[in-house]
């Protein structure tokens, strides 16, 4: 379904249009009233006049997370602080969180892109909505809420962990759409499958995933276990949280809410436009926002543009399911390997079960060793030790193959890696660089 297809229909010439009066409008502000953004642009010797086309952003500075840090708690508001109704952060690994705070405005921005992007993966009035994102700083579940009572459906407000109760709750009440991390999706059906539960049997028909990098293998499994339509959803707290892009029936692509979002890719070494159809950054200017508007915000995802035209009538530009992140990109032995392709490998072999961690360290030689992890299912260790040999030698060739490195495959029964209710931990990197 098309929540709103004014917007999302629309003729690209006058989506243009109004992008660019919104820019125009942006970039006043953000001169006007953020001191922060007023330097940048003096230091670049560009002023809210010399924004006449939209290609004219090329001029306009970046902002990158190491910058909102920096500026961190309310050093980029745009807008008098009375204005102010919600605040969301992430935190992230290392250093101070990154901060979005919402004026009333703002969260109608989020009530709407989200409702699109639930709309989009079949949310109707007449749904149940299982909201297992967490609840709290984190935008994922807040965002989903709001996008099913923009819908008019019915939420109920998990939040994430609690498996038995989740389930529970799915019998009793008829959950027909489920939102969380597609870890924790996975997660909640090995503990069905535990409990006896037969997920294909329930009224749960499909579910908008997203947070974290996920495979498209990984989708069909959710798909196979819950017998369901799975749709990936992508957004960041910077910009807005969830609601930045999402898949419609066709799975082919995420849809960018570009009227509220403008999209741009970016060599990340050059800081230069990617050629049309190529790799690269993905970056924001959030063209509508109040309380902590962003120009040209550095997101780190890597992606490209998908341009053609989609089946569905939308006629927003799509991006292609994330690669990975300029900096979740491990760098083993000079080559470039993203965790999301060693999943999609490790999907591809009868015998694993999905759940795998990446440990990379540097041995005594000080070359850099990786270690796969995997789960098997149990009854390989029940078998003979020569089946499990070759499991594992198995593993080993496909990587090989795969990702033009060798990596030692360690197999370990099930449940043993640890699992996340929220954004699942792939990667342990012990090398000191
Ligand atoms: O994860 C917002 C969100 C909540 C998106 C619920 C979708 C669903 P942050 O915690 O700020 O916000 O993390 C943002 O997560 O830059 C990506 O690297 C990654 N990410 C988000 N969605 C996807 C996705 C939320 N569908 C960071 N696929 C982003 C891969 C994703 N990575």
């Amino acid at each position: 379904m098309i929540f709103n297809a004014e917007y999302e229909c629309m003729e690209s010439g006058a989506r243009r249009k109004l992008q660019l009066a919104h820019l125009k409008n942006l970039v006043e502000t953000l001169y006007e009233r953020v001191p922060f953004y007023r330097e940048k642009m003096d230091g670049l010797g560009v002023r809210p006049a010399d924004i006449h086309r939209l290609d004219d952003i090329q001029k306009l500075p970046f902002t990158t997370k190491d910058d909102l840090r920096e500026m961190y708690p309310r050093g980029l508001l745009a807008c008098p602080k009375d204005r102010i109704v919600e605040v969301h952060m992430s935190s992230g690994t290392t250093g101070k969180p990154v901060v979005d705070e919402y004026t009333l405005g703002d969260i109608n921005i989020w009530r709407e892109a989200m409702a699109r992007t639930m709309a989009a993966g079949g949310c109707t009035k007449d749904d149940i909505v299982q909201n297992c994102y967490g609840y709290g700083l984190f935008t994922g579940g807040p965002g989903a809420h709001y996008g099913a009572l923009a819908i008019g459906a019915e939420v109920l407000p998990m939040s994430s962990g609690n498996t038995a109760r989740q389930l529970m709750v799915m019998q009793d009440f008829g959950s027909t759409m489920l939102t969380c991390t597609p870890s924790y999706a996975l997660y909640m059906a090995e503990e069905a499958a535990d409990a006896g539960i037969d997920l294909k049997k329930l009224p749960i028909s499909k579910g908008c995933f997203g947070a974290e990098p996920w495979s498209e293998n990984m989708r069909k499994e959710i798909e196979k276990r819950y017998g369901m339509k799975a749709y990936d959803i992508y957004g960041l707290t910077e910009i807005i949280g969830p609601g930045v892009s999402f898949e419609c029936e066709a799975q082919n692509g995420l849809h960018i809410n570009e009227d509220l979002f403008f999209p741009e890719i970016i060599d990340p070494e050059t800081g230069k436009h990617a050629g049309e159809g190529e790799k690269g950054e993905l970056v924001f200017t959030t063209l509508t926002k109040e309380g902590t508007p962003l120009l040209r915000y550095r997101t780190r995802d890597i992606t490209y543009f998908m341009n053609d035209e989609c089946p569905c009538g939308r006629t927003t530009v799509r991006m292609h399911r994330l690669f990975g992140r300029t900096d979740d990109m491990l760098i083993i032995r000079g080559v470039n390997v993203f965790p999301s392709q060693i999943e999609h490998a490790l999907f591809e072999i009868e015998g694993t079960e999905p759940q795998y961690l990446i440990v990379v360290d540097r041995g005594a030689t000080h070359l850099d060793e990786v270690e796969l992890q995997v789960e098997v299912k149990q009854e390989f260790f029940s078998d003979e030790t020569k089946n499990l040999e070759s499991l594992r030698s198995k593993i080993q060739n496909v990587m090989k193959s795969k990702l033009q490195i060798g990596v030692r495959v360690k197999l370990v029964e099930p449940k043993t890696i640890e699992r996340s209710v929220g954004k699942a931990r792939r990667v342990i990197d012990k090398r000191q660089i």
